[in-house]
C-alpha cells in the first residue's frame, strides 16, 4: 500500500468537456462530430452527462472536501467558437471564466486541454484532422483561448493524438467508423503532431508564463513469446501506438528505426503517409520547448503475430471476454494468463506504468516534467442506498497500485510531479455510455445525485499525508 505522498504533489481528478457537461444544445454551443452521430446510433445520449455545466460548483466542491489539489477540465472548441472558427459565443467564454474561478477560488488547479476528442462539426465534415485546414483554426482557437484564459497557468493542446485516430479510423469506434484505414490513421496523427507544434511554437512566441504541453496515453506493448516472429509483432505495433508519436514530439522528427516500422506497416496495408515541406521544421522547434507532459495509462497489450486479414471486435458493453484485435501483418493482441482484466477486457497491469515511464525519461530527454494524467479503472459500481458509501475497493487497489508503480519510478529519478484519477465524477464514456464508471463520486445520472464511494475516502487520507513530515 501507498503510504505517503511526496511533499507539493499535484494529486487531481480529470474529466473531459463532453463527457460531463451537458447542455450540449444550450448557450449558442455549436454541434461536435459527436451529436447527430450519438442521436442515429440511439444506444446512449450525451445529455445531461452529469450536467457539469450546471453542478461545477458541487463537483470542485467535492473535489476540494475530498483533499483534491488540481482537476482537469477541457474547453469545449464549439463553446467559443461555433463553427470552428469566425464568430466567438460569449456565453461560452463566460462559462469558462466562471469555472476556472470556481476552480482557482477553492485551492484546485485548473489543468486544461484545447481538444479531448470533440472536434466542431462543421470541421469534421471537412475532414477534420485529415484537412490541413484544421490545423489554422486550431491554431487560432488556441490563441483566443490564451489571450482570453489569462488566469490558466498549465494548458494542453490535444488530448491522446492516438486513440482518437485510431478510434476514428482503424477500430471504428468514433465517427467516422472507418475499419483499419491505415492511411487517414497515421496521416491524422501527423497533422494533429503539426498542430500540437504550431501551438506550442505560438505559445512561447506569446511568451506567457504558464506551461504546455500535450497528453498521450501510452500503451506499453509486449511480445507474448520470445520468438522472433511475436517479438517483431510487438515492435510493428508499438510505433503504430506509441514511438511515431513520442517521437514526433519529444525528438521533433520520426527516428529511422521508428520509420522502418512504419513504412512497414503502410506497405502492408497499401497505405501512405504524407509529410509536407516545413512540417518537421515545426516539429523540430517544438521539441524543446513542451514544458510538461501529461501521460495517460489504463493498461498494456500482449501481441503475438498475425498475418490474416484485419479485424476487431470492440467491447462497449462490458461482457468480459468479447474483445479481439487482429492487425494485418502487424500483431494480434491475446491475453496473458495471470493478469487480470477488467470486464471491458483491460489488462491490468501496473509494471506498464513503470516501464512506460522510465523508458520515457530515459528516451527523450526533452520530455521533462511529466504528470500522469489519466489513470483509473471502469467498474460497475453498485449503488446500495444514499446512506451507505459505495464500496468500490477494486478501484482503490487499482489506483493503489498504479501510484505504487509511478512513485516507484519517481524514487528513482523520473521526475514525474502529479497524478490524476480518471474520473473525478462518473460520466459518459463515448463507446460505452453510462455502465462503465470511473469516478471518486458516484452520480445518480436520473436525478444527478453525487454520492460518495470508498475510493473518495481513500483519496482523502492519501492527500492527507502529502505535506506531513
Ligand atoms: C481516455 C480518454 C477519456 C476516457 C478514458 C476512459 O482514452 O481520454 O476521455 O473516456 O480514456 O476510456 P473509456 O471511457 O473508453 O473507458
Amino acid at each position: 500500500r501507498v503510504q505517503k505522498l511526496p511533499r507539493d504533489f499535484v494529486w487531481g481528478g480529470a474529466t473531459a468537456a463532453y463527457q460531463v457537461e451537458g447542455s450540449t444544445q444550450v448557450d449558442g454551443k455549436g454541434k461536435t462530430m459527436w451529436d447527430d452521430y450519438l442521436e442515429k446510433q440511439g444506444r446512449f445520449s450525451p445529455d445531461p452527462a452529469s450536467d457539469f455545466y450546471n453542478r461545477y460548483p458541487e463537483d470542485i466542491g467535492l473535489a476540494k472536501k475530498y483533499g483534491l489539489n488540481a482537476v482537469r477540465v477541457s474547453i469545449a472548441w464549439t463553446r467559443i467558437f461555433p463553427e470552428g472558427y469566425g464568430q466567438v459565443n460569449q456565453k461560452g467564454v463566460e462559462y469558462y471564466h466562471k469555472l476556472f474561478k470556481e476552480c482557482l477560488d477553492n485551492g484546485i488547479e485548473p489543468y486544461v486541454s484545447l481538444h479531448h476528442f470533440d472536434s466542431p462539426k462543421t470541421l469534421f465534415d471537412n475532414g477534420d484532422w485529415l484537412n490541413r485546414k484544421n490545423i489554422d483554426y486550431f491554431v487560432d482557437y488556441a490563441k483566443f483561448c490564451f489571450n482570453e484564459f489569462k488566469e490558466v497557468k498549465n494548458w494542453f493542446t490535444i488530448n491522446e493524438l492516438i486513440s482518437l485516430a485510431y478510434s476514428q479510423y482503424i477500430a471504428g469506434t468514433f465517427p467516422p467508423n472507418h475499419h483499419f484505414d491505415v492511411t487517414s490513421a497515421i496521416q491524422a496523427e501527423h497533422n494533429e503532431l503539426v498542430a500540437h507544434a504550431r501551438v506550442v511554437n505560438l505559445y512561447k512566441e506569446l511568451g506567457l508564463p504558464g506551461r504546455i504541453g500535450l497528453i498521450h496515453v501510452i500503451q506499453p506493448v509486449y511480445s507474448i513469446s520470445t520468438s522472433i516472429e511475436d517479438k517483431h509483432a510487438a515492435k510493428l505495433q508499438d510505433a503504430f501506438l506509441n514511438k511515431f508519436l513520442l517521437d514526433g514530439t519529444f525528438l521533433g522528427y520520426y527516428s529511422d528505426d521508428t520509420m522502418a516500422s512504419i513504412n512497414e506497416i503502410l506497405q502492408l496495408n497499401d497505405a501512405r503517409l504524407d509529410i509536407q515541406d516545413g512540417d518537421l521544421a515545426i516539429l523540430a522547434k517544438a521539441a524543446s520547448q513542451n514544458d510538461i507532459f501529461g501521460l495517460n495509462y489504463y493498461q498494456n497489450q500482449f501481441i503475438k503475430a498475425y498475418h490474416g486479414e484485419s479485424e476487431n471486435h470492440f467491447n462497449g458493453t462490458g461482457d468480459k471476454g468479447t474483445s479481439s484485435f487482429k492487425f494485418k501483418g502487424v500483431g494480434e493482441t491475446v491475453k496473458k494468463p495471470g493478469v487480470p482484466t477488467t470486464d471491458w477486457d483491460w489488462n491490468i497491469f501496473p509494471q506498464g506504468l513503470y516501464d512506460t515511464l522510465k523508458r520515457i525519461s530515459h528516451d527523450y530527454p526533452n520530455c521533462k516534467t511529466i504528470y500522469v494524467t489519466e489513470n483509473g479503472l471502469g467498474y460497475k459500481d453498485k449503488f446500495v442506498s444514499p446512506d451507505k458509501i459505495i464500496d468500490d475497493t477494486p478501484r482503490i487497489d487499482f489506483i493503489d497500485q498504479h501510484v505504487a508503480a509511478l512513485l516507484k519510478a519517481r524514487s528513482e529519478g523520473v521526475n514525474v510531479q502529479g497524478y490524476f484519477v480518471w474520473s473525478l465524477q462518473d460520466q459518459f464514456s463515448w463507446a460505452n455510455g453510462y455502465n462503465k464508471r470511473y469516478g471518486l463520486f458516484y452520480v445518480d445520472f436520473k436525478t444527478q445525485k453525487r454520492y460518495v464511494k470508498k475510493s473518495a475516502l481513500w483519496f482523502k487520507e492519501l492527500a492527507d499525508t502529502m505535506n506531513k513530515e
